[in-house]
């Protein structure tokens, strides 16, 4: 009898050890495992971005913590833009509503919002050249802000993902004042490209238009017919330019505008510069020494410096003017070809990341292809495929 219990309690102890070595490597696979849809995707978590909450979905049987929930009802949708202006954002966004707004459209189109519709929905907005800040916000939103009821309300998602958009484009600027200061001397820079001398082209010509006295400045003196290329603008606009010889000092050209602006009573120079040089730290020590010169020529100058960036370029754009700001004051940003683009979300991350205003859109190739920038009018027109304001 007492060897049978011995036996019998030998036994146990070994089913306990293999219990406990069963539960550690549980628990080790667990671990290893992809825990999100943003660990599948790859997404490094930004280090400034917010702290990830415990993803705790909302799951039919589990509604939306209640706390989560935003205690106001969602803002009125702002009053509508003018035609055209709604008309030019609508057609400049065409490609970009083709794209993750489509597929956004296509997910909660399904009959039942369930959890595997939010971990595409993550994914969706995760891969949508939004950035991940911006995808997070949205993402958020909707999942934390949203009840189990609303989320099977397809306008109402709609509606969320409309406020937090303009939410996420209201940085805090003040519009640009041109009169504060006589001549307002505007430097335009950016990687090789992305349009710079373009969007002055169409900005002298929106400028003068308003009745501005424009002068510009041929700033790249680098790349051959550079400075051809902006006296073709000129013509266009009908606006005078200072104009170097090639491979001259692009400071000095810079100084002789801002100096016959002085003298000559302009309203605005606007200084276009060179996308391109040796290497980054070469474009970045000239650029610098371009701003010192402003100075010397005119104190306070440049009054605004604006980054131009190609909306093609989707989140590099985002990368590109985050390597800039850190190394200079950056007012304003110029997004270009946006109608080329299926990335035009990437204004969400330029606003969201930079907290810079961006001032206007290129649209198109043309002299009359510049909007300045309606957040309104722009979350309008990217999800105008979505279900109509009113309803949302
Ligand atoms: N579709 C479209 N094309 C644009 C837009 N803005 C500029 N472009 C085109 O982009 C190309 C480059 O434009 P540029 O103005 O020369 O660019 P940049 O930045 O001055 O270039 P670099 O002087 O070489 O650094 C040209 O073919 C322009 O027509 C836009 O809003 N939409
Ligand atoms: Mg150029």
């Amino acid at each position: 009898m007492q060897t049978e219990l011995l036996e019998l309690a030998a036994i146990l102890a070994v089913l306990a050890v293999i219990l406990v070595v069963l539960r550690r490597a549980s628990a080790r696979s667990r671990a290893a495992a992809p825990q999100s849809v943003r660990e599948r995707l790859g997404v490094e978590p930004e280090p400034e971005a917010r702290p990830r909450r415990e993803r705790k979905r909302p799951r039919p049987a589990e509604p939306a913590p209640a706390e989560a929930r935003p205690a106001e009802p969602a803002p009125a949708e702002p009053a509508p833009t003018d035609a055209e202006a709604r008309e030019a954002y609508r057609a400049g966004l065409a490609k970009t509503r083709g794209g993750f707004v489509a597929r956004l459209g296509k997910l909660f189109g399904r009959k039942k919002f369930d959890a595997q519709t939010l971990d595409e929905l993550e994914e969706v907005l995760f891969t949508a050249d939004i950035g991940p800040r911006a995808a997070d916000r949205i993402f958020q939103a909707v999942k934390s802000g949203l009840s189990r009821d609303e989320l099977e309300d397809t306008p109402k998602i709609w509606a969320r993902i409309r406020q937090t958009s303009r939410d996420i484009l209201a940085v805090d600027a003040s519009p640009v004042d041109l009169g504060r200061v006589r001549p307002f001397v505007l430097l335009v820079l950016g990687v090789n490209g992305v349009g710079k001398t373009t969007t002055i082209g169409k900005l002298a010509q929106t400028w003068r238009l308003d009745g501005k006295k424009v002068l510009l400045a041929a700033g790249d003196t680098y790349r051959a017919a550079a400075t051809e290329q902006l006296e073709v603008w000129a013509d266009r606009a009908q606006v005078p330019i200072v104009r170097g010889k090639p491979n001259s000092d692009p400071s000095s050209v810079v100084f002789d505008a801002i100096k016959r602006g002085v003298d000559e009573g302009f309203d605005i120079v606007i200084c276009d510069t060179a996308g391109r040089l040796h290497s980054n730290a070469t474009l970045m020590d000239e650029l610098k020494k371009l701003r010192r010169v402003a100075d010397k020529a005119m104190p306070g100058a440049p009054h605004e410096t604006w980054m131009v960036l190609d909306a093609t370029n989707g989140q590099n754009a985002i990368s590109q003017a985050k390597t800039f700001k850190a190394d200079m004051e950056i007012t304003g940003i110029v997004l270009t070809k946006l109608d080329g683009s299926a990335k035009g979300g990437v204004v969400l991350g330029i606003c969201d990341e930079l907290k810079v205003p961006v001032r206007f859109v290129g649209v198109g190739e043309k002299i009359g292809d510049l909007r300045p920038f309606d957040p309104a009018a722009f979350v309008e027109a990217l999800y105008s495929d979505a279900g109509s304001s009113e309803t949302a």
